[in-house]
């Protein structure tokens, strides 16, 4: 639906992008796409400042992490393994740090699963996935920079399967690396293997690339895990998209919820194939048809590789990974978000960088794009007493707070409906070539409309002097509406220096039929995380109050369009803190 029309002015932004990246690079060195900043990375924090650290995301007690998260269910335990810095709050010193769960909210922490040891993996040991083996034998496959400054792939082993917990990992030197970056292979740009699927008697994985300025996903396979030989051709390749970090490919259900195991096939199986793009910092995701005879993947018509296509999630989001939940038959996705303060605040938080809460997905009725809903498990945090609204009229102009609540960690879902759409101002054909972001900087909550813009106020200040409006506006375009929604930062904060943008994306709903719209946002203190009707447009913003923060945050609905609104149905929760990451110690057992 953002369609191929963007791809003209997204080009622009993208060599903005593309400046900006050698910029930081000449003065402070880019590493795997992670900027470094020598003098900081291992500089242990002394304290951890807690105004906007959250209250029910994934975070460790203190320092940097980031994605790929590589999660995995075993034995009755949810494993979540990440790229970690022990030493300090900026990227550097990367270990896989390892935590495990009954429920995918509550975590306990285990000493580091993986840490630079070896000669293959001595300058670094990165993202990757984990793959179930027959036998229900677990194995991490990871990227390591070997002393030549190489990106390889190695694979990791538990080294006690009775040890329920799995908490120690080793690293075979027979086999490892188990992929060699071969000649014609940018061993600069080489990275994160994805979870192995079996097809036609072998195993395969995909290995991120690029050659020049196209994307690569390199496709290996391996009649017995071990010895690997490449494909004459990659699985899937795109022009003009540089490097492809991250992939993740998975089969998806044409009909119904549930999920598939990355091995399952079938004539109606579709595929999604999910790369995060280094040069815009983005995670974007085609539909398609794996071809397992000639061992491609094609996108279906309309599906477009590249910023022009669809994104899991229109605002800070990325290295996302998903895997197959064989407990509940579903799959879940963990995406990454990180902070929007600059290095120097997270130096003094003590801590960057946070794990979204993860989601169900699943392919949308109309096989055009994915759904994604925040696993069922987050509703054990909801307070007993919601706050509950009904038939409530917002007038134009009118903003009305949801008391009763507390506005920095809260789980609110609501449905917005009107008489008419009569009112909804015409879409400017100039936007078509704008990313919708652009659009809702211009037409953010204080710009006046017809049909909207209305929607939440988060984290709010008491008169209003921070806010994040979470929103919708509706325009005519031909004969059809176009609905815009925003999660917009501009006013979130009034500290300098932040990196406020105005995060948006279109909703692909026909609203002159249902005349309703529905939200659900996740509010925690420093993030907002927005599901548009029922997960088809999601958008994660990061904000940074210095007036709304704790107890002093507060939650508003508002409407700044001339057509009346109603809150057909509020429900508002005050959210709980789960268990996070308190250390499992020898011997004890999970709670
Ligand atoms: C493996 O784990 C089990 C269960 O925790 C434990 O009883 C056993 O001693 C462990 N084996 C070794 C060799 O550590
Ligand atoms: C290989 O990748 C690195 C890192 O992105 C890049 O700087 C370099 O130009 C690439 N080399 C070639 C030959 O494309
Ligand atoms: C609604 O619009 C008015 C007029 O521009 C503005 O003063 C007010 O701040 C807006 N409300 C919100 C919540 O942005
Ligand atoms: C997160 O930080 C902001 C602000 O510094 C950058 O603009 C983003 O590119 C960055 N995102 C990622 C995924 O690194």
């Amino acid at each position: 639906m953002c369609g191929e029309k963007l791809r003209s002015s997204t080009a622009t932004s993208l060599h903005v992008a593309a400046f900006c990246v050698v910029v930081a690079a000449t003065i402070i060195g880019v590493q795997g796409s992670h900027k470094v900043y020598p003098e900081l990375q291992s500089l242990p924090a002394e304290k951890v400042d807690e105004t906007h650290r959250t209250g029910y995301h994934f975070q460790p007690p203190k320092h940097w992490i980031n994605g790929i998260f590589c999660p995995m269910y075993f034995n009755g335990l949810y494993h979540l393994f990440y790229q970690y810095n022990p030493k300090g709050s900026v990227w550097g010193n990367i270990v896989w740090a390892h935590s495990v769960s009954k429920d995918l909210i509550n975590w306990q922490a285990l000493e580091p699963a993986i840490e630079a040891t070896k000669p293959f993996d001595i300058k670094g040991c990165w993202s990757g996935s984990a793959t179930i083996l027959p036998g229900n034998k677990p194995v991490i496959l990871y990227t390591g920079v070997d002393k030549h400054n190489r990106q390889v792939q190695d694979y990791a082993v538990p080294t006690n399967l009775s040890d329920p917990y799995l908490r120690s990992w080793v690293k075979p030197s027979k086999g490892n690396p188990f992929i060699d970056p071969d000649r014609s292979v940018n061993a600069s740009a080489f990275r994160d293997p994805t979870t192995a699927w079996f097809v036609n008697g072998e195993w395969h994985t995909v290995v991120g690339s690029k050659r020049d300025m196209v994307g690569v996903a390199y496709l290996y396979t391996s009649k017995d895990f071990k010895k690997w030989v490449r494909a004459k051709e990659p699985l899937h390749s795109a022009r003009g998209t540089g490097m492809w970090e991250c992939p993740d490919f998975y089969p998806v259900s044409p009909t119904g919820r549930r999920g598939l195991d990355t091995s399952a096939l079938g004539k109606e199986v579709k595929h999604v194939f999910k790369v995060s793009l280094d040069l815009t910092r983005f995670d974007y995701y085609t539909i398609g048809v794996y071809d397992k005879e000639k061992e491609k993947y094609v996108p279906d018509l309309g599906s477009v590789d590249s910023w022009a296509g669809l994104r899991y999630d229109y605002g800070n989001f990325y290295a996302s990974k998903s895997f197959f939940d064989y407990k509940k038959h579903r799959r879940v996705l963990w995406g990454w978000a990180n902070e929007s303060d600059g290095e120097a605040r997270d130096k003094d938080k003590g801590w960057a960088g946070i794990q979204l809460i993860p989601r169900k997905v699943w392919l949308d009725p109309s096989g055009k794009q994915l759904l994604q809903w925040p696993i069922k498990e987050l509703e054990m945090l909801r307070s007993p007493d919601p706050r509950k609204l009904n038939s409530k009229v917002l007038k134009h102009g009118r903003h009305v707070e949801v008391d009763g609540i507390t506005g920095a960690q809260a789980d609110v879902e609501v449905t917005f409906s009107f008489r008419s759409l009569d009112r909804a101002e015409p879409f400017d054909p100039k936007w078509a070539d704008l990313p919708a972001q652009d659009v809702c900087h211009q037409k953010g909550s204080t710009v006046p409309g017809g049909l909207g813009p209305f929607g939440l106020l988060t984290v709010a200040s008491e008169k209003l002097e921070e806010f994040t409006p979470v929103m919708f506006r509706v325009f005519k375009k031909g004969g059809k509406h176009v609905v815009l929604f925003c999660s917009d930062a501009t006013s979130s904060s009034l500290a300098k220096g932040l990196y406020k943008p105005s995060f948006a994306g279109y909703v692909d709903v026909d609203v002159s039929k249902t005349k309703k719209i529905s939200l659900r946002s996740l509010i925690d203190h420093s993030v907002v995380e927005s599901f548009a009707e029922g997960g088809k447009t999601v958008i994660t913003s990061r904000v940074y109050p210095t007036l709304a923060t704790g107890t002093k945050a507060r939650l508003f609905l508002f409407n700044n369009g001339t057509e009346e609104i109603e809150v057909d149905k509020l429900t508002a929760w005050n959210m709980g803190k789960p268990v996070m990451n308190v250390p499992l110690n020898k011997g004890a057992s999970i709670n």
